[in-house]
């Protein structure tokens, strides 16, 4: 595993998206999925207020205090300062990292959605603790999602810039491992967890491949 600032691993990312979790609460999936083996949690709240996102932000910050699990906050700055998140994570059309870099200093893990180098080379100038990349393949979770890179985006953007790189975009445990022999230092997954009848063994399905996939990587298999 590759060290970073933070020493974050994130190696299984989960990104949530509270509508895929079928009448479950996030604080349930989250739960169970942390004890398939995600080992970051972001909340993405792209339909609520300011409120509603905030009662969200403090329950999802309790249980991952109490899992010991950093967790993101994704586009709001203001809600990542005000939940004592560890990080934040920004795209291409939210505050720039630089100018939030100045807001939320220097100890905040700050993460860019990039999906060229050119973003990429910037997001790291910028004080960028680390890259989200994608969409690598296919997905019908974001709506105004891109067209999906594919892994060569990945593989250059790995030679481009130092800060650790999360794949994002229609992964699953099928493809999770390519993710990782492609550059990446983890998949990032919203429905292969979210959406999933069992969200521990979706988690630990994913996370074996991806394990599996860094020891080849490191030499260890
Ligand atoms: N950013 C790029 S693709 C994406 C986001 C938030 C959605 C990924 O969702 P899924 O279900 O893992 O394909
Ligand atoms: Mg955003």
């Amino acid at each position: 595993m590759k060290a970073c600032k933070s020493g974050i691993d994130f190696g299984l990312y989960l990104v949530t998206d509270r509508f895929l979790a079928g009448g479950r609460t996030l604080e349930q999936v989250v739960r169970e999925s942390v004890a398939g083996g995600v080992t970051v949690v972001q909340l993405r709240e792209k339909d609520a207020g300011a409120r509603e996102f905030l009662d969200q932000a403090f329950v999802l910050r309790q249980a991952t205090l109490e899992l010991g699990i950093p967790f993101i906050i994704n586009d709001r700055v203001d809600i990542a300062l005000a939940c004592r998140a560890e990080g934040v994570h920004l795209g291409q059309e939210d505050m720039h990292c630089a100018l939030a870099r100045r807001i939320v200093g220097k100890d905040m893990i700050i993460g860019v959605s990039v999906s060229t180098t050119h973003e990429a080379l910037e997001a790291e100038a910028d004080g960028a603790d680390y890259l989200g990349v994608g969409p690598l393949f296919a997905t019908s979770t974001k709506s105004d999602a891109l067209p999906p890179t594919g892994l060569g985006v990945l593989q250059s953007i790995r030679r481009a810039v130092r800060i650790p790189l999360v794949g994002i975009g229609g992964i699953n445990y099928t493809n999770a491992g390519d993710v990782i022999r492609a550059g990446g230092d983890g998949a990032a997954v919203v429905s292969a967890i979210i959406a999933s009848p069992n969200p521990e063994m979706a988690a630990r399905a994913l996370r074996s491949a991806i394990d599996e996939a860094r020891q080849f990587r490191d030499g260890i298999l």
